[in-house]
C-alpha cells in the first residue's frame, strides 16, 4: 500500500517536473518568435504573412567563390512563408493571428502559438462535425440586391447566423441602378434601419467611398445569395483580388467547389477580406432552435408573453406576438420569417 502510494506520487512529480521543464523550454524557445497572420490554409497547410521581422536577421551563409549559392529567402515584412504547426496547437485557420519562426535556409516556417480569437466562423464538415473556417472576421457583409429579388427570409436567416458567431452584420443593398423611383426594396431598407441594422445601397462599379470607409480596420467576409454581386463588389474594393463573376455553372451549383482553401486579401494597410467557398455558404448551415431566438431581438422581446406558454404563434386568439404585430410593434414579415425558421429546424431535428 505505501510503496504503490509512494510510487504514485514519485510519478506525479516526475509528470510535474517534466511539465515545467517543458514550459520553460517552449519559453525559451520562442523568446525570439515572430509575429504572423495566417493567410490561407488549405488542411493542414498554411500560409503565414510576416508581421514582425527578427533582429538582427539571421546572416546568409557565405560561400567560397565559385561555389552555388546555396537556398536563403530573407525574412521580409509582408512576406508569406508555407508553415507546419507544432502538434499540440489546435486546427489553425485563415485569419489566425500566430507565433512562428521561419527558416531562411529552407523557406518554411514553424508556428508555435496561436493568439487568442475574437471570432470564429465554422460549418459542419460531411461528417456533422463542426470545422473551424476563418478566425478574426470583425464584419460581415450581407449583399442582397434588386436583382436577383431578395428573399428577405434569407436575409434574416444570415442576420440570425451574425448574431450567433457574435459578430456584427452591415446590410450593403447593391445594383441600385436598377433600382425604380419608389421601389419597394427601399422600404425593405427603410425596414432594416429601423430594427437597428446598419444598411448602405451600391453599385458595384458606383463610388464605393463610403463601403471602403466602414471596411477599414476591419476583417470582413462577404455573403449573400449567388448573382448579387459579391464578387463584383470584391472587385471593385480589391482589385487584386481577381474574384471570377457571373459564372453561372459554377461548380458550387454541382455541391463541390473549384478550391477548398480560404484566403485572406488585405484591404489598403488595416483591413482584410477573408473569402472561401465555406463562407459563402455561411448563414446556410443548420442552425440550433434557441439561436433563432436571439437573432430576431424584437421578438424575443415579447416572447413569453403569449398566454399559453407552448404558444406556436399560429392560431392562437390571445398570442403576444400575433398582438405585436397588430400593434406595428413587429413586422409580420419578421414573425413569418421567425416561424418559417423555427419549422425548418423543427422538421430538421424531427428527421434526425
Ligand atoms: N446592374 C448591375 N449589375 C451588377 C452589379 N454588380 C454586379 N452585377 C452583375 O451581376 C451579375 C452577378 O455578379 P457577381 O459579382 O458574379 O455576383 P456574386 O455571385 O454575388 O459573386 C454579373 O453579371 C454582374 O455583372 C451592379 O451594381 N449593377
Ligand atoms: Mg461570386
Ligand atoms: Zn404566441
Amino acid at each position: 500500500m505505501a510503496l504503490i502510494r509512494k510510487r504514485r506520487l514519485t510519478d506525479q512529480q516526475k509528470r510535474r517536473i517534466e511539465k515545467q521543464h517543458k514550459s520553460r523550454q517552449e519559453e525559451l524557445d520562442t523568446s525570439n518568435d515572430l509575429e504572423g497572420l495566417v493567410v490561407q490554409h488549405y488542411g493542414r497547410q498554411l500560409e503565414v504573412q510576416a508581421l514582425t521581422i527578427p533582429n538582427p536577421h539571421p546572416e546568409k551563409p557565405i560561400v567560397a567563390t565559385g561555389e552555388p549559392e546555396p537556398f536563403w529567402k530573407p525574412i521580409e515584412l509582408g512576406s508569406v512563408w508555407r508553415c507546419h504547426t507544432r502538434t499540440n496547437l489546435e486546427l489553425l485557420v485563415t485569419g489566425d493571428k500566430v507565433k512562428w519562426q521561419a527558416d531562411p535556409n529552407t523557406g518554411l516556417g514553424i508556428i508555435t502559438a496561436i493568439h487568442p480569437r475574437t471570432s470564429l466562423l465554422t460549418r459542419p464538415d460531411r461528417y456533422h462535425k463542426v470545422k473551424p473556417v476563418a478566425a478574426n472576421v470583425s464584419l460581415i457583409v450581407i449583399v442582397f440586391a434588386v436583382l436577383p429579388e431578395p428573399a428577405p427570409t434569407l436575409i434574416d436567416r444570415y442576420l440570425v447566423a451574425c448574431n450567433d458567431a457574435d459578430i456584427p452584420a452591415l446590410l450593403v443593398l447593391n445594383k441600385t441602378d436598377l433600382l425604380k423611383d419608389d421601389d419597394h426594396l427601399l422600404k425593405l431598407v427603410q425596414e432594416y434601419r429601423n430594427l437597428g441594422y446598419e444598411v448602405m445601397l451600391t453599385q458595384s462599379d458606383g463610388d464605393l467611398t463610403e463601403l471602403k470607409q466602414r471596411l477599414e480596420n476591419e476583417t470582413v467576409a462577404f455573403v449573400g445569395q449567388s448573382g448579387v454581386g459579391k464578387s463584383s463588389l470584391i472587385n471593385s474594393i480589391v482589385p487584386e483580388a481577381l474574384q471570377k463573376t457571373n459564372i453561372i455553372s459554377e461548380n458550387s451549383a454541382l455541391g463541390q467547389h473549384t478550391t477548398t482553401s480560404t484566403r485572406l486579401i488585405k484591404i489598403g494597410e488595416n483591413s482584410a477580406l477573408i473569402d472561401s467557398p465555406g463562407i459563402r455558404e455561411f448563414g446556410l448551415w443548420h442552425l440550433d432552435l434557441e439561436k433563432i431566438d436571439a437573432g430576431f431581438p424584437e421578438i424575443s422581446d415579447v416572447l413569453g408573453h403569449c398566454q399559453y406558454r407552448n404558444c406556436t404563434h399560429t392560431h392562437e386568439k390571445k398570442c403576444a406576438l400575433k398582438q405585436a404585430v397588430e400593434e406595428n410593434k413587429i413586422l409580420a414579415r419578421r414573425l413569418t420569417s421567425y416561424l418559417r425558421l423555427i419549422d425548418e429546424i423543427t422538421e430538421a431535428q424531427q428527421k434526425s
